[in-house]
């Protein structure tokens, strides 16, 4: 009897804390998602991919509309802003027709052909001047659009010992995102990427969240480090660089996907979900964090599997993650931990991690009138058919393009 009583009351704990996870919980989804992509060996396009800026925010409306937890669209600029701010009127129109804001600007230092030898790390002025004009449009773009993050990802770097210097490169990187972060008002952030390798195969000039964090510092202020969780050696422990990135106030938001090899882009929570769960447990453990403060956002391009459906499974994963490190009863856990009851300790947290939340995520969807079921959602609305038929003669024509 006492027991059954218990465990009410255990379940309506349970549920408080996830509701209240779950409202505070947003996901930004990312334009490129949307889009026709592939990899190196060649795209495989779909009928419904999204080939145009309204396609794109028509498509993160949709899902917005699914999961009531995704209300902005990260914009890469030469990709949906190729005029730049000249774009801005255009995208401010998209926000008003689909319901969904635009999210964090992300400049493009890695397409054009004068970065061949690097963007803000070329040994030549011009092109470092010609980056930093990029930037420089694209903090203007923040600014117009009312959005927080300049989002960075350098993608510089050299293939061969011995070809470049990579210390004076460093210089010329603190010297271009300084006079960024100074172009930048008090509302905005500035967000620094890094990734060990891929398109360089020698040195990557932002290679680690150590680098990262010191180009942040010497920044300013208002610049953050961005981890993207595809972009870490095997085996690297994230939640740990997480933790120190809390620690020392310089976490300023995520990009989530899942791999199993390299930066495989899959969508986030397929192939290890346990690690995302450490890495929402070390936020939602810090005392005081909020994630008003953190960029959740998903980086994934999806060739193989639909981009709605993939989309929406996205934030739905995220969300069961998230709700399920909010289980973890933290004031039993530190107790545990001080008294070094390690197996205790250890079955406490991975009791959070398999607990079956969706029964909760069905009822706070209902209770928040959403709808209950997302993907069932969007099956039956007939949303992918819909574009699918708009969209798709283009699609065969185009032969697929991340634009
Ligand atoms: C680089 C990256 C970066 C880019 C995106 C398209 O691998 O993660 O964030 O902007 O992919
Ligand atoms: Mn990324
Ligand atoms: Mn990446």
């Amino acid at each position: 009897m006492s027991t059954s009583i218990a465990s009410t009351s255990d379940l309506q704990h349970q549920q408080e804390r996830i509701f209240a996870a779950l409202d505070g919980f947003r996901i930004e989804v990312p334009s490129w998602g949307f889009a026709n992509t592939g990899t190196r060996f060649g795209k495989f396009v779909q009928a419904g991919a999204a080939t145009s800026i309204a396609e794109k925010f028509a498509d993160a409306g949709e899902v917005n509309r699914l999961t009531g937890a995704a209300p902005t669209v990260a914009l890469h600029v030469l990709w949906d802003l190729p005029n730049g701010t000249a774009d801005v009127e255009t995208i401010r129109g998209l926000e008003a027709e689909y319901g969904v804001k635009a999210g964090s600007i992300n400049p493009n230092l890695f397409q054009s052909q004068e970065y061949k030898f690097g963007s803000i790390a070329n040994p030549d002025a011009g092109v470092r001047k010609a980056a930093l004009d990029h930037l420089l449009e694209s903090v203007e773009i923040g600014k117009a659009l009312g959005s927080r993050d300049v989002s960075l990802w350098i993608a510089d770097g050299s293939n061969y010992p011995g070809s470049q210097s990579i210390r004076r490169r460093i210089e010329w990187m603190e010297e271009v995102l300084k006079a960024t972060h100074d172009a930048m008002n008090e509302t905005q952030r500035m967000l620094v990427e890094y990734k060990p390798f891929e398109p360089a195969f020698y040195h990557t000039d932002i290679a680690d969240w150590g680098m990262a964090l010191h180009l942040a510092r010497v920044a300013g202020p208002r610049a953050k480090v961005l981890v993207d969780t595809g972009h870490h050696y095997q085996g690297t422990n994230i939640e740990q660089i997480v933790a120190w990135l809390l620690h020392t106030e310089s976490l300023g938001g995520f990009h989530f996907n899942d791999r199993k090899y390299a930066d495989d882009d899959l969508t986030l929570g397929s192939i290890d979900p346990y690690q995302l769960f450490r890495i929402f447990h070390e936020i939602v453990s810090t005392p005081g964090e909020t994630t008003d403060n953190i960029a959740y956002m998903i980086d994934q391009s999806h060739n193989l599997k639909g981009k709605m459906e993939a989309m929406v499974q996205s934030v739905v994963t995220a969300q069961e993650l998230f709700a399920r490190a909010a289980l973890v009863d933290q004031e039993a856990l530190t107790a545990l931990q001080d008294e070094c009851r390690l197996v205790e300790a250890e079955e406490l947290f991975r009791s959070a991690f398999w607990t079956d939340v969706r029964p909760m995520l069905r009822a706070w969807r209902k209770a928040r009138s959403l709808p209950v079921e997302p993907l069932q959602e969007l099956r039956t609305s007939g949303y992918v058919e819909r574009i699918s038929a708009e969209r798709g003669a283009r699609n065969q024509a185009s032969g697929g393009s991340y634009a």
